[in-house]
Parts: structure tokens; sequence; C-alpha cells
């Protein structure tokens, strides 16, 4: 193939992307519950090992981009948007109108405020530091956060605790300031009480987002489980108001099993929000796009979610790769991230009809009809039904692969 110019590049991207097909219109993508977060499309694909590889992206940009995608929400941190100078002054109240214009002249909505805990020098010593000035302030900025989630008309706040935790062992007092951590929660609560009261609107939903490691060595709530701990501790004045927003990427990193940790987060009556990721077990944040690299398990997950009801909100909590242009980021990178998800979710609509995973599933609950005490016997009874448990495997592959249809690979 010749080189490909500069000027031709997007047209190629564009033209293979097209040809990829099974896209949905963005009508069909705002049924969804799906939110697109702002610093996910200003991503600019800097860390700490990554000089920036893309030109910074306003607000106004991003949420006319996910409105031409067709994601229907929206969500920030408060210094994504308002530099942190800006916070609680005239600056904030200016850029909450710009905002609020934003989403009604692209038809969205906001669906979740959070507070940037983790990135500022501040926070250097976490959230929940023993300096009191600093706890204050960190009380004081999720406060303001449930304000500005109020006149955007957020439903949600989350919080991800970022640096709650040490490097050095010994240097704090993990109790402690677990307690100093619910203080700031407990005051975000309660303004949200008394906001909510003022202007006649529901409470919001606040969600605790717990991830294992990063950036941190040590992290005092590492995973959902922690959190539904901490929630029931009793160190938090209104814990109905308190659930969770599991990330799907942050359970495989500790090497759970994300079905799991949402199964107990559904049983709980906790799981509230959801950050829609991929990436690799006991690796780092990776942040990949849905489905990219564990479609199955991801297959799997929604099919537990669906069967029980859970619409949302899907957060696209992922990092366009730093290989993905400005351009790529609104023309490749959401679009395609998005119809996954589509295609997964409906998919698992698919498996729950799926007449050989009824059948089968039945027929494993149903037992061999065979009772009494002797385990052997009680085992030999029920053994060629549990040959069924692989059988399910193969056929949900089959849904995944579209071998279902009768596809077959002819050699
Ligand atoms: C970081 C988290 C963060 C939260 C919101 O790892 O995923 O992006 O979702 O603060
Ligand atoms: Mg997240
Ligand atoms: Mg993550």
């Amino acid at each position: 193939m010749s080189p490909i110019a500069p000027a031709q590049q997007q047209s190629l991207v564009s033209r293979l992307t097209d040809a990829c097909g099974g896209s949905y219109t963005p009508e069909t993508r705002r049924k969804y519950f799906i939110s697109g977060p702002q610093w996910a499309g200003a991503y600019e694909g800097n860390a700490l090992f990554h000089a920036p590889t893309r030109r910074p992206v306003t607000f106004e940009k991003v949420i006319e981009e996910y409105g031409k995608i067709g994601i229907a929400y929206w969500c920030t941190h408060d210094t994504d948007v308002i530099p942190p100078e800006q916070l609680g002054k005239d600056g904030q109240h200016e850029i909450v109108a710009r905002i609020r214009k934003a989403l009604a002249d692209n038809g969205l909505k906001c669906s979740m405020v959070t507070t940037e805990t983790f990135h500022h020098a501040v926070f250097a010593a976490g959230p929940a530091a023993e300096s009191p000035e600093i706890r204050k302030y960190a009380a004081w900025r999720v406060c303001n956060t449930v304000e500005i989630g109020h006149e955007l008309g957020a439903q949600f706040a989350v919080y991800w605790p970022g640096t709650l935790g040490y490097q050095i062992q010994g240097a704090v007092e993990e109790t402690q300031t677990l307690r100093w951590y619910a203080e700031s929660l407990n005051a975000a609560c309660h303004r949200d009480v008394e906001v909510a009261a003022s202007k006649g609107r529901p409470t919001m939903k606040h969600c605790l987002e717990a991830k294992p490691f990063e950036p941190q060595a040590e992290i005092l709530l590492p995973t959902s489980d922690a959190m539904l701990g901490f929630i029931a501790s009793g160190l938090l004045d209104y814990p109905d108001m308190v659930g969770l927003n599991p990330e799907y990427l942050h359970e495989l990193m500790w090497g759970g099993a994300p079905r799991a940790a949402l199964a107990r987060a559904l049983t709980a009556g906790k799981l509230w929000h959801f950050d829609i990721n991929d990436g690799y077990r006991l690796k780092h944040d990776v942040d990949i796009a849905v489905g990219l690299v564990n479609p199955l398990d991801w297959l799997n997950v929604l099919v537990l979610l669906r069967s029980h009801g859970f619409n949302g909100p899907f957060n696209l909590d992922y990092k366009p790769p730093r290989t993905t242009s400005n351009w790529g980021v609104f023309a490749v990178s959401f679009p395609t991230a998005v119809d996954r998800f589509i295609t997964l979710w409906e998919m698992a609509g698919e498996v729950m009809e799926d007449s050989i995973i009824r059948e089968a599933t039945a027929a494993l609950r149903a037992g061999s009809g065979v009772s009494g005490n002797d385990p052997r016997e009680l085992f030999e009874a029920n053994k060629e039904l549990m040959t069924l448990h692989e059988l399910i495997g193969h056929r949900l592959v089959q849904i995944l692969l579209g071998l279902h249809r009768g596809r077959v690979y002819l050699v």
C-alpha cells in the first residue's frame, strides 16, 4: 500500500469505521442510560510516564460531540470544568450556567457529579488527611459538589477517595482515617438533605467507588465489598443515602470476579451506578473501553444486571488510548464503545430468552428427584445433569460469536 498522506488519514479511518457496520443510530443510543464523563472525552493521554498526545478540549465540545453520538447523559468532576481557585466563587456560577446551556443546546442531561479529591497537591495526604483544615476543605468541596449537582439536575454523586491509604506503613492510623473520611461523606449527605429540601428536589444517591491500588500502595477501602462494610460500619449518619459505584476494571484489578462483586452489591441493595470499561487482572487501571478485552465476561455481567432489572447509569469511565487522535476520540472511540455496550446488553437479553440455556438452567434447578442422606447416591443421581454447566458455557460462547445461528467455520 502506498503511504497515506496526513490529509487522507481521517477519510481512511472513517471509511474503515463505516465498513465495520453494526452501529446504532443516535436515537437508538439515547434510549439507554449511558453517561459520558467529561474527563474521558477530554483525556489528553497524559499519565505518570505519558506525555499528552491530544489537545485540550472544552466541556462545550465534549457535550456537543456526545450529543451528536447519542450519549444522552454527561457527568463531571468539579475541577474538570471549574478551576480550583474559582470553586464556590462567581466563576463557578458562570461556568455552571454555561454547562446548563451547553446541555440544553445539545439535548443532554447531567446524571452525576463527583469531587476531585485526589489530583490537586492539597490532597497529597488524601481527603481524610491529619490536618483538620485540609479535612474541612475536603468536606467543603464535597458539599459544594452537591450544590453543583442540584443546579445541574444530577441524581448521583460519586466518590472515588483516591489517596485514602498510604505509601509508608505506620504513618496512618487506619481507624481514625476512616472516621475522618466518614465525616466528609456525612457533611455531603447533610448538605444534600438541606439543598434538596430548599429546592423541592429528591436527595441524590451518593455512590462510593473503590479501586484496590493506585495512587497509594495500600488503600483503606480497596474493594466494593470493603465499601459495603464501611457503609454498614455505623460511621455514616445517612447510610441509606450511600451506595456503590463499582467500576468493572477496579474489581478485576484485585483479582476479583466483577460479576460476583456486582452480585454482592445487588443483594445488599447498593448497586446504584456502574463505571463500565475493561482491562486485565492484577494490572494497572488501564481503563480500556468496554468489551475490548473480556467480552464473554461482559456478556455474563450484563445478563446478571438485566435479570435483576438494573438499568443504569452505565458510565463510560474509560480512557481513549493515546494512539487515538483528538478527532478519533469522537469519531471512533466513543461511538464504538457505546455500540459494543448496546450489542452486549441486547445479547444479554437473547441469552435470557435462549431456549437451550433456559431449559438447562431449569433442569439443573429441578434436580433428580432422588432424595436421601447418602452423599454418593445424591451425587450419582445428579451427575449427568451437572454436565449442563459446560454446555451452558458453550452456548454462551456460541451466542457471543453468532454461532448459535448455525454459522460454522469450514476447513
Ligand atoms: C479513577 C476513577 C475515577 C472515578 C471518578 O480511577 O475511576 O475516574 O470514576 O472520580
Ligand atoms: Mg471510575
Ligand atoms: Mg479505572
